[in-house]
Formats: structure tokens, sequence, C-alpha cells
């Protein structure tokens, strides 16, 4: 048991949570799979591993370069809030979880549970339905480390054992049928891309592909997609992806920064310094989203089409149309660029507007925007959106979704008392149907993890229901499953 346990602390640590080789090991054995020569598989490994590691390059330079800039607005205004961000969210988590004298290493027990729970899943597909593998390990871990907390304030009394099953069982249900919940809208996005979401807000995903196609044909009125919208006259500059993009984020973040002031943004960034030209540092700090933004598409498509490619092997020959679920941005490479900034640009609008609301109507909880939650939550609902309803849905969807974010997670932040230790997972399914899984468990307890496990478990039965004859093929076969659906 020793033994075995090391082996997986080893593959845990270096492969599970490194999503990077994670992805460049099932593309190896993919292209093996199909006979493919070794040279060809480790081709395959290295280009596969370097597209997601360029992601994650610009992913994390997304996240250290604008986290903290939104982050600071707590401080210029001296606010008691909690940061809606998955970073402050799995901090405050072990906070909590240390502050009641329970031990955070319980985790690496979780996540073997929860990992193994998804694979039998999708093993016993015929019987369970579920096609997909969460393999976005940096995500695992976030989600762990605040579902552990949960069931922590839920259940006090139980012992580590009992908590690393039942913890493993829901996280474990909870991935796999959340982005199973995005194989049809994302193969469709992708147009047979071979990969599902496997993030922090697929039932977001699932949502925005069923009510986009409604908002963008409201009263027969179709919205264009942002595609078709060529903007004349001296607008039309804004036709490209990198001019609109840098324009707009040098307005917010410019308008941000400037009202952070110069003083604040040199102690949380110690590469400004007081006496250099603070425009010159706004022009270049908020051009490095379109910089960030831009290498991450090359990242996604280097991957995506080894994995499209390898995935055949391992969906063909060891486990029949099931697919891996990655990163959310692995969809900001296909549908419009400018999608991504659109959805940002609503999302936080949405946010801010919530916020406002809590201020005026003194909510006991104050929320400060996360980056994470606002810019990656929200681009993909918009990728989706507008693909399925236009730019009136893109809007539409991420306006709303900001604020069911901020509003979820003054709930959640307060409900399950991580406020106090500054922040909440924030991302969207963490302000909707968590939640709701947190209190179902702490007043129904056991019953309550029952019932949300059965329920989870029921929605891939639905959907099979739905369109028995084609639903594995989606997964399996995507030409002959858009040939059906086109019929
Ligand atoms: C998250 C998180 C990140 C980003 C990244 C997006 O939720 O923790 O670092 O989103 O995965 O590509």
């Amino acid at each position: 048991m020793e033994f075995l346990l090391s082996i997986w602390g080893y593959f845990q640590a270096n492969i599970l949570t490194k999503p990077a080789f994670f992805v460049g090991f099932i593309v190896f054995l993919g292209y093996i799979l199909l006979r493919k020569p070794i040279y060809e598989a480790f081709a395959g490994f290295i280009k596969a591993t370097v597209g997601y590691l360029i992601l994650n390059i610009a992913a994390g330079g997304l996240v250290t370069t604008f986290r903290p800039i939104l982050a600071a607005l707590k401080d210029r205004f001296n606010l008691q809030a909690a940061v809606i961000d998955p970073y402050f969210g799995q901090a405050a988590a072990q906070a909590a979880i240390e502050n009641v004298g329970k031990s955070f290493s319980m985790m690496m027990q979780v996540l073997l549970v929860a990992f193994a729970f998804n694979l039998i899943l999708v093993i016993f597909r015929k019987l369970t339905k579920v096609r997909t593998v969460f393999i976005t390990g940096h995500i695992m871990v976030q989600q762990s480390a605040t579902a552990l907390w949960m069931v922590i304030f839920c259940f006090p009394e139980l012992q580590n054992n009992g908590m690393v099953m039942m913890l493993g069982l829901l996280l474990g249900t909870y991935w796999a049928v959340s982005s199973n919940l995005t194989v049809e809208a994302t193969q469709d996005l992708t147009d047979g891309g071979g990969f599902a979401v496997g993030h922090q807000q697929m039932f977001g995903v699932w949502l925005t592909s069923k009510i986009a196609p409604k908002i963008g044909n409201i009263g027969g009125k179709k919205s264009k997609s942002l595609d078709e919208i060529k903007l004349p006259g001296f607008l039309s500059v804004f036709n490209d992806n990198v001019v609109a993009t840098g324009t707009l984020m040098l307005l917010f973040f410019g308008i941000i920064m400037t009202i952070l002031g110069p003083e604040l943004m040199a102690t949380i960034d110690d590469k400004y310094k007081v006496e250099s030209s603070f425009t010159f540092y706004i022009l270049e700090k908020s051009l490095t989203f379109s910089v960030y933004l831009a290498i991450l598409q090359l990242g996604v498509r280097m991957f995506v089409s080894e994995l499209t490619e390898s995935f055949q092997g391992i969906s063909s020959r060891l486990l029949p149309g099931s697919m891996p679920a990655v990163d959310c941005a692995a969809t900001y490479g296909f549908g419009n660029p400018n999608a991504v900034t659109i959805g940002f640009l609503f999302g936080a609008l949405g946010q801010f507007v919530a916020i406002l609301g809590l201020v005026v109507f003194k909510s006991p909880v104050l929320i400060i925007t996360g980056f994470v939650p606002v810019f990656f939550d929200n681009a993909t609902f918009a990728v989706f959106a507008n693909k399925k309803g236009g730019l009136r849905a893109a809007i539409v969807i991420t306006f709303l979704a900001g604020i069911v974010q901020v509003l979820g997670g003054a709930f959640a932040a307060s409900y399950f008392q991580t406020a106090q230790f500054g922040g909440w997972h924030g991302n969207f399914d963490w302000d909707t149907v968590w939640p709701v899984i947190g209190i179902l468990m702490k007043n129904l307890q056991y019953v309550g993890v029952g019932i949300v496990i059965i329920a989870l478990l029921a929605i891939p039965q639905l959907q099979y229901f739905k369109n028995k004859a084609h639903y594995f093929e989606a997964a399996e076969d995507y030409d002959a499953y858009k040939a059906a659906m086109n019929k």
C-alpha cells in the first residue's frame, strides 16, 4: 500500500498536476495505439507538451500581471472584501482548514480517489454515459482545496478516511459529469477538435450553449456573429484583433491603474519605480494583454492539433468514445479572437454593477473582482455564445454571468465563512452549483451528499436519453455525428 501510494505521489506531483506532461504522454500513447512509428509519437509528445507549456506561460502571465491590479482595488479603498478568484479561494480554504485544526495533506488521497472514480465512470460508460476524463491538474488541486473545506465545514466530526472517500466520490463525479456536459458544444465550436472543457465553468458553458441561440434570435431578429461584423471608416482599424484588444485593455486597465495611482502600483509591481513615467508604464502593462493573448492562441493551436489526431488512438482502442477535458483556454484558439475580449469586458461590467449593488444594499460581505473568473470564465462563455448566438448573446450572457459571479460568490464567501480569510473560489460553477451542493450537505448531511451524487449522475443519463442514437458518436466520430445532426 505504501509502495502504491508513493507511485501515486510521484505521478501526481510530476504528471497529473502538470497538464503539459499529462497531455504530452496522452498524445504519445495515442500515437502508439494508432501504430505510428515511435519517432512520430515522440514528435507528438514534444509538440503537445511545448504547446501546453506555451499556453501555461500565456495564462500564467495574464494571471500574474492582471490579478494583483484588480485585487489592489481592495487596498486603494481600504475595503474589507473577499476576492472572488481561485488562487485567493485556495488560500482562504487552506487558512480555514488549518484554523479548525485539520491538515491540508489529505489532498493527495482526495485527488487519487476523485481521479480514479472519474476513470471508472468512463470505463463503465455504457452504464454511466460519461465520456470525459478531466485532466486539468492545477484546477483539480484548486477545486480539491475548496471542496475539502466545504466538507470539513459541513461534517466537522468526520474522520479523515471518511472525508477522503466522500470528497473523492463527490469531486470525481463532478469532474466527470460537468466536463461531459460540454462535449457537444465544444465539438461544435472546434468542428471536432476532440476535447471537452475541464475547468471551472462547465455548467456555465452548457447553459450558454442552450440560451445563446435564443438570445441571438430574439423576436426573429438574428444577431450578427463577430465574424460578420466589419466596422466601417476609421473604426475599421478595430477589425484587427490586436488593435481592438490592445485599445480596449488600455482603456480598461488604464482607468484602473490611474485610480490605483503610481505609489500603490509601485508596491504591487517591483518592476515599476515611481520615478519612471507612469503613462508609459500603463501603456506597456495594458498592451501586454494582447501579447499574452497572441501567445496563448499559438500554444493552443499546437497542442490541440496533436491531441485531436492522437486521441483517436485512445478512443478507438483503450477507452472507446471517450475524450480528454482540458483547460478552457483551449477554446480561445477557435472562433473569433475578439470574443475573448468582449467576454472579459462585459463580464467585468456585470461584476462592477453587482458590486455596486452590494454596496448600495449594504451587504455584510463585499466582493472584489478576481481576474481569473472575470477573464477566463467570461471569455469562454463569449466564445461559445458568439458561435451559437452572435455578438448579442456574447454580450448579454457575459454581463449576466458577471452579476451571478458576484452575487453567488458573496453568498458563498459568507455561508462557508471564507470571507474572513479574504476570498472565495469565484469561478462560475463555484458561485452556482457548488453553493447548492454545500447547502444540501450542510442541511441534510449524508442524505444531502447522496442526493447530490445521484442528481449529478442522472445528468449524463438525461443527455443520453435525448439523443440515444448519436450520443457516443459526438465524442467518437464527430463527422458522422455532424452529418446525422444536420439531417
Ligand atoms: C484558472 C486558473 C488558472 C487559469 C488558467 C486558464 O482557473 O487557476 O491559472 O484559470 O487555467 O488558462
